[in-house]
């Protein structure tokens, strides 16, 4: 049934709402979700030109819709027939029909900014007014393709999102219209499988990926589930917290995981990127030495302004393993690896003190981790992965930044500029994290 008052803002008809529902079969591993543009389920808005004789939003909505497809995994209404669900949105004024977004056509090809339509969320769903997204090595890999997983195409990336709430489905009992929310790479899972009631949410075989598996946050409005997405407390400063919603959280998960204690070394390879720096500082606020890896003097000068006791230069230093285990007394308790390269992971099985964790995070392709096996044996070492964070990392990460215990080190450009964004990337040339502006 649709409810509808002829004066509210956005209003579906029940044919073009059947048109969208013929969406194709997502792939069956990861499911990627074909969503609904609001422009067609959601139409009917009065012209912008016109006086708008409403009082101020949210309103609340109903519109017959679909999801997607039944072949895939989803807390809503795949298993109904055809046509028959009634979704209920409740939203703001003033979303728009159109949006400004970053496209990748094809894995490496052209990245297309350009205006696309703006979806509607389904009943578990927040549409987010993405304000910031920063940008992560995790979507120039999506965009380069060089991973063994396959994204979405056409994909939108980003899943460092931080905006508004701006409309949400009436199974949505954790978010407001209006508060600030962010959308993360975790933007869905089953929250019934084994690794899911565990707390190990990552680890789901049906998660939604932001910007890899489902459109991200390099567009103006994204789409998260609830669930997953993050709540941000209001009067945060949205593009300093966007990092923190890959980088923090992954870095702060990952520091857990060494379970390093606190007046102990933990060594950071790729320390001048943008988990890096971040890592350095939840580091430095759990009682840690750090000893920062990379290259170059402005993330030399960067790392150890951020906390990092000793800063070792890949580039210039003869012998890493000998130094880092001179500088750290015996070898760092732990390292966490978040460089972007291969060799980095060998050399930390070898410097890292014995009993020591070397946390996997960083994600190059083609890359093994080679410890060589006596020395593996003898200091005891533990080697383990470490991917993203749960719902309470992200809670906990979140909250380290908001007590003023992490600062974000990020330089801000437009949505336009992410293709100069991902050369300076490709180079290691960013000491730090980039930020876009969708608004520009
Ligand atoms: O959940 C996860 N495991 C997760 C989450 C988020 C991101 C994993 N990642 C992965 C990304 O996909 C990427 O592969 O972590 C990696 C780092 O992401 P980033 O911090 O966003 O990348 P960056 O800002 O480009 O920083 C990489 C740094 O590594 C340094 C570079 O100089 C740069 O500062 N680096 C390189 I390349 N080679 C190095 C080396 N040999 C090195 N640092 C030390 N030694
Ligand atoms: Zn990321």
């Amino acid at each position: 049934m649709l409810k509808t008052t002829p004066r509210l803002p956005c209003q579906s008809s029940p044919t073009s709402v059947s048109r969208l529902m013929r969406a194709s079969s997502p792939p069956l591993t990861f499911r990627s979700c074909p969503r609904r543009p609001f422009s067609s389920r959601v139409s009917a808005r009065p012209p912008t030109t016109l006086p708008d004789p409403r009082p101020a939003g949210p309103y609340k909505i109903q519109v017959r819709a679909h999801s997607c497809s039944s072949s895939s995994y989803s807390h809503h209404s795949h298993s109904q027939p055809f046509g028959s669900t009634t979704e209920s949105i409740t939203m703001t004024s003033g979303i728009p029909k159109t949006q400004y977004a970053q496209i990748f056509e094809k894995t490496g090809g052209p990245i297309q900014y350009r205006e696309i339509p703006v979806q509607a969320p389904g009943p578990d769903e927040i549409l987010v007014n993405v304000k910031y997204s920063g940008v992560c090595h995790t979507d120039l890999h999506a965009w380069k393709g060089d991973w063994p997983l396959d994204t979405k195409l056409p994909l939108v990336g980003g899943h460092e999102g931080a905006g508004v709430v701006v409309a949400k489905g009436d199974q949505v009992t954790n978010f407001e219209i209006g508060d600030c929310a962010g959308v993360k790479w975790l933007n869905g899972s089953c929250l019934s499988c084994e690794f899911c009631i565990n707390g190990y949410e990552p680890n789901c075989p049906h998660a939604l990926l932001s910007g890899y598996t489902v459109d991200g946050s390099f567009q103006q409005y994204a789409i998260a589930k609830a669930i997953h997405a993050a709540p941000i407390p209001k009067g945060t400063d949205l593009a300093k917290i966007a990092p923190i919603l890959c980088a923090g959280i992954t870095v702060y998960k990952a520091l857990k995981e060494s379970g390093a204690k606190s007046g102990q070394w933990v060594a950071i390879t790729g320390a001048g990127g943008g988990l890096g720096t971040l890592a350095i500082q939840y580091a430095k606020a759990m009682g840690l030495r750090v000893l920062g890896i990379d290259t170059g003097d402005v993330k030399s000068k960067m790392t150890q302004a951020l906390g990092a006791e000793v800063f070792i230069d890949f580039a210039t230093t003869p012998d890493i393993v000998a130094e880092a285990i001179k500088v750290t007394n015996g070898g760092p308790h732990a390292v966490i690896n978040v460089a972007v390269a291969e060799k980095p992971f060998e050399m930390s099985c070898k410097y890292v003190r014995p009993r020591g964790t070397v946390v996997v995070v960083g994600l190059p392709a083609h890359a093994y981790v080679k410890s060589e096996v006596f020395s593996t044996v003898v200091k005891s070492i533990t080697i383990k992965g470490s991917y993203v964070g749960n719902r309470a990392d992200t809670d906990e990460a979140i909250d380290f930044f908001s007590r003023g215990l992490v600062e974000s080190p990020i330089r801000i450009v437009g949505l336009s500029e992410l293709p100069k964004v991902f050369e300076l990337m490709e180079k290691g040339e960013i000491a730090g994290r980039y930020v876009l502006d969708t608004s520009k």
